[in-house]
Formats: structure tokens, C-alpha cells, sequence
């Protein structure tokens, strides 16, 4: 598992291949700075080097635009999976001024927040993939608290009670632990678990 600290964020991320696999068709991102944080899980359809080609034109975009909206990101992103097999994709921008958490997706990435009222917000999956035809995301947007907790997965976490697993958590590092042990060795598995510390 790695763990990444930062004064206002911190972030557990784990990503494990399918079993007799040797390369995951999931790819993920993670950039932190004194501004924003910018999240990102892609897996790509089928698996192997296939599912590999086209997940990891997600961390590529991001890394090269990550200043930009999640809009663009999404639209460019898939613009550049033409030609590919296409991937599913989750984006959370988190701004660390305006105190406020970005979600973005399309297709099986799955995201849940839980606020530190015990409000829990879980955007629906927007059915598709990116596959370089026109795409029509959706951006929620949320305020958020020091305290509250989040995670995002792609399908090879079977998440059966996410709503349970996330409010018996206190911080990222106990429910990176709990998620860790829903993780289907029959698929690429990769999660992130996310807590805001201001
Ligand atoms: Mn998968």
C-alpha cells in the first residue's frame, strides 16, 4: 500500500493485478500540491497489455494537464482513446481554498464520501466507457470539512456494503484496510482512500 502525507490531505492507495496476469489494465493518478489535489482511477476494458494501452492515457492527460477542469480532462482523455479498446475513469479534484470536492465519471468507477455530519454522497455511474465517441459527463461538486472521509474503487474491489465499510473507519489508513480485503485477485483491483485534514 502507499501512503501519501500532506498537511491537508491524507491518501492510501493500493492497486493489485488480476492473479497469472503480468500487466493490470487498471492505471491510476495522484497529484497533491499547496492548491488542489487531483485523483484518478481508469480501468481499461479487457485486461493484460490491452486494458494497460488504455488506461494509462488517463494519468498521462492529467499529469500534462492537471490544471485544467475535470470537464476537459474527461474530454481529453477520451479524445486520445480512439484507435484504443477504452477505459472507464473516476476524477476527484479537491480545492484546498474553496473547500470543495470535484467528481467526475464515466462508466464502473465508484466513489462515496462520508461527511463529517454522516451525510453520505455516492455520485451514480454514468453508464459508458471512453472510447473516443462524443461523451456527455457529469461534475457534481460538494463542499466538504476537515474530517471527512472518501474512497474510490474500480470493479475489482467488490465493495458489497461501502455505505458500513466507510462509517466504521475513523481515518484513510483503517478503511484502506478494511477495503483491502474486498479485492477480487479474478480482476485488476485498484482503490484510493481519502481523508480531508482541514
Ligand atoms: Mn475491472
Amino acid at each position: 500500500m502507499e501512503q501519501i502525507e500532506h498537511p491537508q490531505i491524507e491518501i492510501c492507495i493500493q492497486a493489485e493485478m488480476k492473479s497469472g496476469n503480468r500487466e493490470s489494465g487498471d492505471a491510476y493518478f495522484v497529484h497533491v500540491d499547496e492548491r488542489f489535489a487531483l485523483l484518478a482511477i481508469a480501468d481499461g476494458l479487457g485486461n493484460g497489455e490491452k486494458a494497460k494501452e488504455s488506461a494509462i492515457v488517463v494519468p498521462a492527460v492529467l499529469k500534462e494537464y492537471k490544471d485544467e477542469p475535470i470537464e476537459r480532462l474527461l474530454q481529453l482523455s477520451n479524445e486520445r482513446m480512439v484507435h484504443k479498446r477504452g477505459a472507464a475513469i473516476g476524477i476527484v479534484k479537491i480545492d484546498f481554498f474553496e473547500k470543495t470536492l470535484q467528481y467526475g465519471g464515466i462508466g464502473n468507477i465508484r466513489m462515496y464520501l462520508r461527511r463529517q455530519n454522516g451525510k453520505m454522497i455516492y455520485p451514480i455511474p454514468v453508464p459508458g466507457y471512453l472510447s473516443g465517441r462524443p461523451i456527455r459527463p457529469r461534475i457534481e461538486s460538494h463542499s466538504y470539512e476537515a474530517g471527512d472521509l472518501f474512497f474510490m474503487h474500480s470493479d475489482g474491489v467488490i465493495a458489497k456494503s461501502p455505505k458500513e465499510c466507510i462509517s466504521h473507519s475513523r481515518d484513510a489508513f483503517t478503511l484502506a484496510d478494511r477495503v483491502s480485503r474486498k479485492m477480487d485477485d479474478q480482476d485488476d483491483a485498484t482503490f484510493m482512500t481519502v481523508q480531508l485534514l482541514q
